[in-house]
């Protein structure tokens, strides 16, 4: 039964790994491509003739021993029209010593768009193929050089928008999640085939340990929850967040993105109704990526073009995850923000109660009681934008710090498997406590162990496989 088991991920993977592992050599450009930026530009060749189409189209200086692990110099030249295309380096990584543990050469030609093009044009007519996005990785991966996790986590060091990010996805491409993940599944294996051997030859075996099964299914469920405890962290750090500056005209809000972002990104007047449009900004607060937009002061007006603005301003309310209610401390709660407040109140806010400097100190701006994140700010002289962030950290910091320990942070298609396996580990358990015969134990734990399998890629379908690789750039 087990044999069977393992063999399950085989028989998944069989149609990919032909379809696929066809020795075919693929290349692609493997750096960014930019017109008059990038001093280098590379091309990458993997795959079995990927050192005889190198022989073809490089000439080297002097004469190399083509072993791997060097670097050789020389010239890219068109054998046919004998051509000379670029100077370059190339790097030499052999089987199995490779990214792919194919016989992989990169071309490292001076950068910019023509002699990479070229370069790669050349291998094309040589007989490499154009790699598909992400398809070095996923050649990677298939000839075991890395598993799943470590296959996404390349994608998300490419795509890392914080410092933090990168971080996490780094500790993920040096197996910090897939290690316990592989020690739960052995666990949870070795208890399947104890419990499969009493269904077979009960006569045969001492009675099973059932104290110590209990104990390990629940030390596995202890560390599943652990690990998904970092979902949110890895959404918040992947995505990121959207903050809308709302609030009446002239209270300060353009002032506000301007101060934060350290620019001049948004037209500033002492004219009320200035901004018209919404306008946008990226930052990066405490390795969240936020995504900030400030909008046209909200209020009742006949100008038509201010009209659109203040309909932009309320989509804007409607699709932020957290709004910065902007009002001015010079003259206090108004009507206008009574009603503004209306209209928000039972979103995620924070009131931003601006102009300090220039309000009278004796004056207390009363705001409602229920409002609990309340910052002041002087924009204008920069005070209050660290105290913001603070209290937008804050915000969406709410209850996900208990496993920060880990170094990791899953992403959505590990945190659904790895919900699948909690489930599935507190099914066995009730199974257990309701004494129900053997078979039924075995239902949840080959759950457990095949989702747990996804995880890492031992057992996963082809359409999550194209799923997974399709986020990745050509070249990758
Ligand atoms: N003293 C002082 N003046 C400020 C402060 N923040 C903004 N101002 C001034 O208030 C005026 C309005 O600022 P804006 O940033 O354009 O206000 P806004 O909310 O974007 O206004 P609209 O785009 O019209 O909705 C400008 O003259 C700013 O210089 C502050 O913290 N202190
Ligand atoms: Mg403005």
């Amino acid at each position: 039964m087990i044999l069977l088991f393992a063999f399950c991920f085989f028989f998944l993977l069989d149609s990919v790994v032909k379809k696929i592992i066809q020795q075919e050599t693929i290349v692609a450009i493997a750096s960014a491509v930019v017109l008059n930026q990038g001093s280098i530009g590379i091309v990458r060749l993997s795959g079995v003739t990927a050192l005889e189409i190198t022989q073809k189209i490089f000439k080297p200086q002097g004469k190399p021993s083509w072993e791997s692990h060097q670097i050789l110099y020389g010239y890219i030249k068109n054998p046919d029209t004998k051509q000379i295309i670029d100077e370059v380096l190339v790097l030499l990584m052999l089987s199995p010593r490779s990214f792919t543990r194919e016989d992989v050469i990169e071309f490292h030609c001076h950068g910019g768009i023509i002699p990479v093009q070229q370069v790669l044009e050349l291998c094309l007519e040589f007989g490499a193929r154009l790699a598909n996005a992400g398809e070095f990785t996923f050649r990677a991966f298939l000839n075991g050089r890395i598993d799943l996790t470590q296959a996404e986590s390349i994608a998300d060091i490419v795509g890392a928008k914080s410092p933090q990010a990168a971080h996490f996805a780094n500790s993920g491409l040096r197996g910090k999640l897939a290690q316990p993940i592989r020690k739960m599944r052995n666990s949870l294996l070795d208890i399947l085939a104890e419990v499969e051997a009493r269904i077979d030859f009960e006569d045969d075996l001492p009675p099973l340990n059932e104290a110590q099964i209990k104990q390990d299914l629940q030390d596995s469920l202890t560390k599943v929850k652990h690990i998904l405890a970092t979902k949110d962290q890895g959404e918040l750090l992947r995505s990121g967040i959207k903050v809308a500056i709302v609030g009446r005209p002239n209270v300060g809000k353009s002032s506000l993105l301007n101060a934060w972002s350290k620019s001049d990104r948004a037209i500033v007047t002492e004219l009320p109704g200035t901004t018209r449009d919404v306008v946008e900004s990226h930052l990066v607060v405490q390795g969240i990526p936020i995504q900030v937009l400030d909008t046209a002061g909200i209020r009742e007006t006949q100008d038509t073009v201010e009209k659109i603005g203040v309909e932009r301003s309320l989509k804007a309310v409607s699709q932020a995850d957290l709004i910065l209610f902007t009002i001015d401390a010079t003259v206090g709660w108004t009507q206008e923000d009574q009603e503004i407040y209306q209209q928000i109140r039972d979103l995620n806010l924070i009131l931003v109660i601006n102009k300090t400097d220039i309000a009278i100190a004796s004056r207390m701006v009363k705001y409602p009681v229920e409002i609990k994140q309340i910052v002041k700010t002087a924009v204008a002289i920069n005070q209050g934008i660290e105290a913001l962030e603070n209290a937008i950290v804050k915000t969406i910091h709410t209850g996900e710090t208990i496993a920060q320990d880990l170094d990791i942070a899953i992403n959505q298609r590990q945190a659904a498997a790895l919900t699948r396996v909690k489930l599935a580990l507190m099914q066995v358990e009730e199974t257990i406590e309701n004494t129900l015969p053997l078979d039924f134990w075995t239902i949840d734990l080959r759950i457990a162990i095949q989702a747990l399998g996804e995880i890492t890629g031992e057992e996963v379908t082809e359409s999550v496989l194209e799923r997974i690789f399709s986020r990745f750039c050509i070249g990758k």
